[in-house]
C-alpha cells in the first residue's frame, strides 16, 4: 500500500517536470505516405505521445492558428495546402518538449534545413516542410487547446523512464 502511494507522488511529479507541445503532420506529409516515419522519429527521440488524432482543419481554426502571418502574401496559399486532406495533430511530451521538438524540426525552409532534421531529410520547400510544431511553450499551450479537448491528452508513467531520464533530471 505504502509503495503504491510513493509511487503516485513519483509519477505526479515527474509529470509536473515534463513539457507539451503540438506536432501538425501536414498534408504532404500524409499524401506522401510519410505518417509512420515522422511519428517513429520523435519516438525514437524519447519523447511520448501523449494525443493524436486525424483531423480536417477549417479555414476558420487555420486563420487563428496562422493568424501571425495574416498581412502576408502567402498566408491564404498556406491556408489552401493546409485543408487539402486531413493531417494528423499529435502532442509529445518530455523535458524541454518544445525546443526539443523544434530542433528536430529544423527551419522553416526546407531546402535550408539541416540533414539530420525532419525538414532537412524529407522537404524540398518552403510550405510543404512536413510537419508545424509549436515555438514557444506559451504558444504550445494555446496551440494544444485549440486542437485538443481536455479528454483527449492522456497522463501516464512511460514505464521506460528511467533508461530515457537521469533520475535527478525528472
Ligand atoms: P514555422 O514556425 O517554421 O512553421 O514557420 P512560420 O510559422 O513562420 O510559417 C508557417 C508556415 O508558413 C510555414 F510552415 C510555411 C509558410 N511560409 C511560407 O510559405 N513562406 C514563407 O516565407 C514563410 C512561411
Amino acid at each position: 500500500m505504502v509503495f503504491r502511494k510513493k509511487c503516485f507522488f513519483f509519477v505526479s511529479e515527474t509529470l509536473e517536470k515534463m513539457e507539451r507541445t503540438l506536432v501538425i503532420l501536414k498534408p504532404c506529409t500524409v499524401q506522401r505516405g510519410l505518417i509512420g516515419e515522422i511519428i517513429s522519429r520523435f519516438e525514437k527521440k524519447g519523447l511520448v505521445l501523449v494525443g493524436m488524432k486525424m483531423t480536417w482543419l477549417s479555414d476558420e481554426t487555420l486563420s487563428e492558428h496562422y493568424a501571425h502571418l495574416k498581412d502576408k502574401p502567402f498566408f491564404q496559399r498556406v491556408k489552401n495546402a493546409m485543408n487539402t486532406c486531413p493531417v494528423i495533430v499529435c502532442c509529445w511530451e518530455g523535458l524541454e518538449a518544445v525546443s526539443v521538438v523544434r530542433t528536430i524540426t529544423g527551419v522553416t525552409n526546407g531546402r535550408h534545413a539541416l540533414p539530420g532534421t525532419i525538414r532537412g531529410d524529407y522537404s524540398m520547400s518552403v510550405q510543404e516542410n512536413i510537419v508545424h510544431a509549436s515555438d514557444s511553450t506559451k504558444t504550445a499551450v494555446i496551440e494544444l487547446k485549440r486542437f485538443f479537448k481536455e479528454d483527449e491528452l492522456f497522463s501516464y508513467n512511460p514505464s521506460l523512464l528511467s533508461n530515457l531520464y537521469a533520475n535527478d533530471e525528472v
